[in-house]
């Protein structure tokens, strides 16, 4: 029976709901398919950062580095600032693993309902594939008179070469295996450095894939065509900042964030990837039991296909897109009652 070792941080917010249904659905998976999942939970976040200061412990990278993969649920807590929670944990395991492409699928189900007129299910399909490790989340800067009144604050988004030349590359390897068609997105005609540099390399690589269309578009236009025309893209290549930010976009034009999953992919399988909602903590309704638990759940299937458990991947895509296809049980961001748990008992009755 083949053993996968998973890192689980369920962290805040509905994270402590939607990564127990996805981890019963990796149980199921694991029935059916002869694996084994060992599970190591790390109870880091929030609740960790009240008691010691911090959002996990000194060390923490250490003790993840030997997963097969990491399972994260979300992070984020009203009494404590934004930045605190993302640069305690969620970025600094994107950097110290390397996991440079964030790839977020956005698929209009059939079934589900987009808020876009006219668009039934099947006829949105892109993934958005986000520069993961530099641009502007690279935590390069500082503040001069701090908290004083004429304070300066300085964030330089980094650029380099080799970070766009290798997830461009991720994004026309992905290309060729889907409809062949990459579309560059950034803000080159205003911010004329690292962008450009960007563009010029796009531009390079794409001449080495010859099989694959490409468009490059200004951030602006992308966000416009993202509503207008969304059908017209299949894979979006984006900075860190732009990718996040039109993977929201990408996310609800396709029914909800609910239900969009991504993977925070090292390529090439030096390090643990991470698997995560893209969604976050949502305190609002956390505690309630009725988050979606589909885009954590559809998280774990793509973790399933990183490490080679296709067939286990491929059941769980199926049995969601069933569920979401007969058109009874759904939550409430679907227009449903369903709570977490019917969701979750019946994609793994499906499987
Ligand atoms: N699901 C993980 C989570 O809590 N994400 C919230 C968030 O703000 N993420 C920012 C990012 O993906 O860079």
């Amino acid at each position: 029976m083949r053993i996968l070792r998973i890192a689980v941080i369920a962290g805040d917010g509905v994270g402590q709901e939607v990564v127990p249904a996805a981890l019963s659905v990796l149980a199921r998976v694991g029935e059916k398919f002869g694996l084994r999942f060992e599970h190591t939970h790390y109870e880091w976040g929030a609740e960790y950062y009240f008691r010691h200061g911090h959002m996990m412990p000194p060390g923490a990278l250490d003790l993840l580095r030997d997963s097969d993969a990491i399972l994260l649920g979300a992070v984020g807590h009203p009494d404590i600032p934004d930045h605190i929670t993302l640069n305690g944990l969620l970025l600094p395991i994107r950097r110290a693993f390397d996991q440079y492409a964030n790839v977020r699928p956005a698929l209009l189900y059939p079934g589900v309902e987009s808020p876009l007129r006219n668009y039934k299910g099947g006829e949105i399909d892109m993934v958005v594939v986000r520069e993961n490790t530099e641009g502007e989340y690279a935590q390069v800067g500082g503040f001069l008179y701090h908290h004083q009144p004429d304070e300066v604050a300085i964030q330089t988004a980094v650029f380099t070469h080799r970070g766009i030349e290798r997830v461009v590359r991720y994004a026309f390897e992905l290309a060729r295996k889907r409809r062949k068609h990459v579309t560059s997105i950034t803000k080159s005609n205003a911010q004329g450095f690292g962008m450009v540099l960007w563009d010029r390399v796009f531009q390079r690589v794409a001449s080495e894939y010859a099989g694959v269309e490409t468009d490059s578009l200004l951030v602006d236009a992308a966000a416009m065509n993202f509503v207008r025309r969304p059908h017209t893209f299949d894979v979006v290549v984006a900075s860190n900042l732009f990718g996040d930010i039109l993977s929201d976009l990408s996310a609800i034009v396709t029914g909800s964030i609910g239900l969009a999953a991504s993977a925070n992919l090292d390529p090439e399988r030096r390090f643990p990837s991470m698997f995560e909602p893209v969604h976050g903590s949502a305190p609002d309704i956390a505690g309630r039991g009725v988050v979606n638990p589909l885009a954590a759940i559809l998280s774990a299937a793509m973790m399933l296909d990183h490490l080679d458990a296709g067939d286990g991947a491929k059941a769980v895509f199926d049995a969601v897109a069933a569920v979401l296809a007969g058109g009874k049980i759904r939550t409430a961001d679907l227009g449903g009652s369903s709570s977490t748990t019917q969701v979750t008992d019946a994609v793994i009755a499906l499987i």
